[in-house]
């Protein structure tokens, strides 16, 4: 019974409430989560269309699993809103995604029910195939379940899960949600094989029924292909029929061995906008519900619209170029290049490691694959980059964006290593552009230099894109001089040079744009040693093993001692925020380097990392806004 003004999700706190209602209530508890959903969002900003899609499922498998008890695993987490606001989450959900709020995703350490933590995908399957071998060994009756995307199915990971889960005698259920989009459409075959099934279903195919010389038939039997990898098949069923989905979990619950079940929804279902255009509210910022996402006034160029922009041109000189992205079209901002030339742009689907091997496949015919990656997922192609790339000397460009921290969507997605684990590869060529007019020639150096090349750039607005002259090839491994001061030289590596210069301004500093993190510009990092009492490099990147190590080595390999100081990401994983409140935390701004540079002059400071930085702020106090003065001293001594 429903009171006015009452809404049954105000009831719930947490799963176990939700399980003390009768089956006919959840339906009245889905529109409630799902107006909740479109509410909320809509100020806070987030993960829309794909929640709007797993309300009912998550209604579901709270009120027929024993959560926490039983595990839930969401792949990726981007549709885990609803599961949020039924485990205790909902006040707090307006904070998603903000520092010091939710996290965007799933994590371990924000609530019981998050039985693994994640935010990249296709790791559901392995993780529950984990958790379940561990509870049988363990002799826990417990459930594991985990939940796919068909976007996150395309992964060889979760493919792998599969199969090892097929041959194995174990209590998993795998639920794969089926909207056929990824962020965008989704692609590849397997997409197609169960489209098919879907159709079948609908017309009321059987297996009699097929006609193998019709290709458009449906396949002979539902679900065949993982029955085959050993996966007991259930579906394809309504995952927007909370009361039917009920009752199939419940006897899937109450079987045993790797079954999956197959559920189909709509991605941003009961939110028309959404509906219509779930690209569009796949993520995204604050907007008024009633008028929906209304185009802003033009925002501000990024990064990734001079990498696209410049891509666009590239390929006009280029009949060669091809440009591979797995499954971030949008996000890479590949969507005017895959318009203009369909047949050379490739979404792979979130493949990342294929997309690499794929791309050295290209290159070793001759063609000039431009790779376009975010930094966190270029993590899951490493042995691609070595081993297919690099170690066959083949020019494959990376376009490697979000590199250096991201913002909202926090720890799992910060391109924190790149820097590191790249420039560690014999052959590779690693640039670190401040602007879009040198991202542009940086890129076009990439793609001429005949080897394997990467173009690390962040999230960020880019100032000027730079578009208005033909971008010039940059000699390999050569910086460039940008102010001349003295005592104190910056090496700066990317992007921050902006934030830098006006640091070194008031200190008087000489500035250095590195762009090079390999080759590196040793001569003049030696000359730049020699003529100053402290070398501060700065980058966006961990610390260890990065730029800054770099340039350590350089030193020290020269037998040079001088004084320095690395400025970079700290040895922590950094929480999620706003780009600048990001910075701040990892001592990147400009106040934070300000103080770390005169505090190493002052001797307040041997090492730096932001914690030491904040507790010498205080002893310095008197350093305060007359710190350039007091550098200045320190210099003259
Ligand atoms: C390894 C990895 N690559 C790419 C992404 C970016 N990403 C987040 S959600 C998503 C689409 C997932 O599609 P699907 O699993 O079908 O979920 P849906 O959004 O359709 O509900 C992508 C590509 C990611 N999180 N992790």
């Amino acid at each position: 019974m429903k009171m006015p003004g009452v809404s049954l999700l105000d009831t719930i706190h947490d799963p176990a409430a939700l399980r003390t209602l009768p089956v006919s209530a959840l339906e009245s508890v889905a529109a409630d989560l799902r107006a909740e959903l479109v509410r909320t969002v809509s100020a806070s900003g987030g993960h829309l269309a794909a929640g709007l899609g797993t309300v009912e499922l998550s209604v579901a498998l709270h009120y027929v699993f024993d959560t926490p008890r039983d595990a839930l695993v969401w792949d990726v987490g981007h549709q885990c809103y609803p599961h949020k606001v039924l485990t205790g989450r909902r006040d707090e959900l307006r904070t998603i995604r903000q520092r010091g709020g939710l996290s965007g995703f799933l994590r371990r350490d924000e609530s019981p029910y998050d039985a693994v933590g994640a935010g990249h995908s296709s790791t559901s399957i392995s993780s529950a195939l984990g958790i379940a071998v561990a509870n049988a060994r363990q002799g826990h009756d417990r459930r594991a379940v985990a939940i796919i995307g068909d976007g996150a199915l395309t992964a060889g990971l979760a493919f792998e899960a599969l199969q090892h889960a097929g041959s194995m005698d174990v209590d998993l259920l795998v639920v794969l949600n089926d909207n056929g989009m990824s962020i965008s459409p989704n692609v590849g075959s397997l997409s197609e094989y169960l489209g098919r099934l879907t159709i079948a279903q609908h017309a009321g195919r059987t297996q009699d029924d097929a006609d193998p010389a019709d290709g458009s038939a449906g396949p002979a039997t539902p679900g065949q292909w993982f029955e085959d990898l050993g996966l007991r098949y259930t579906g394809p069923c309504d995952g927007h029929d909370v009361t039917a989905l009920v009752a199939t979990l419940q006897q899937l619950r109450d079987q045993r061995g790797p079954r999956l079940l197959h559920v189909v929804t709509r991605k941003g279902r009961g939110y028309a906008p959404a509906e219509a255009d779930p690209i569009k509210y796949h993520g995204v910022t604050p907007f008024d519900p009633e008028r929906g996402i209304v185009a802003a006034a033009r925002p501000a160029p990024t990064y990734t619209d001079a990498f696209g922009q410049w891509l666009c041109e590239a390929a006009e000189r280029d009949p060669r170029l091809v440009a591979i992205t797995p499954a971030m079209r949008e996000g890479s901002g590949l969507v005017r290049f895959a318009e203009s030339f369909p047949e050379r742009c490739f979404d792979v689907g979130i493949a990342e490691q294929h997309s690499v091997s794929f791309a050295a496949g290209l290159a070793a015919q001759g063609l000039h694959p431009v790779v376009a990656i975010y930094s966190t997922f270029l993590q899951r192609a490493y042995d691609q980059v070595v081993h297919d790339v690099a170690l066959q000397g083949l020019p494959v460009l990376f376009a490697v964006d979000r590199a250096g921290v991201v913002g909202p969507d926090g720890a799992t997605h910060n391109g924190a290593y790149d820097l590191s684990f790249m420039r560690c590869v014999p052959g590779m060529v690693v640039m670190t552009p401040s602007s879009g007019a040198e991202l542009r020639d940086m890129l076009h150096t990439g793609l001429l230099c005949g080897r394997p090349a990467a173009v690390r750039y962040p999230r960020a607005p880019v100032g000027d894109p730079g578009a208005t002259r033909a971008p010039e090839a940059i000699p390999l491994g050569t910086a460039e001089v940008k102010r001349r001061g003295r005592g104190v030289v910056f090496l700066v590596f990317g992007a921050l040079l902006e934030t830098v210069t006006g640091v070194a301004e008031r200190l008087d500093a000489t500035v250095v744009n590195m762009r090079f993190v390999k080759p590196l510009d040793e001569r003049l990092v030696r000359e730049m040693a020699l003529r100053h009492e402290l070398v501060v490099t700065v980058e966006e990147n961990a610390l260890a093993g990065g730029a800054g190590s770099a340039v350590n080595e350089c030193l020290h390999h020269r037998g040079l001692s001088v004084s320095i100081l690395n400025l970079g990401l700290p040895d922590r994983h950094l929480e999620h925020g706003t780009r600048g409140e990001c910075l701040a935390d990892a001592g990147l701004d400009a106040e934070t380097i300000h103080e770390a540079v005169a505090a190493r002059l002052s001797g307040l400071l041997s090492d730096f990392d932001v914690a030491s930085v904040r507790s010498a702020r205080r002893g310095a106090a008197r350093l305060g806004g007359r710190a350039a003065a007091f550098v200045g001293e320190v210099l003259a001594r």
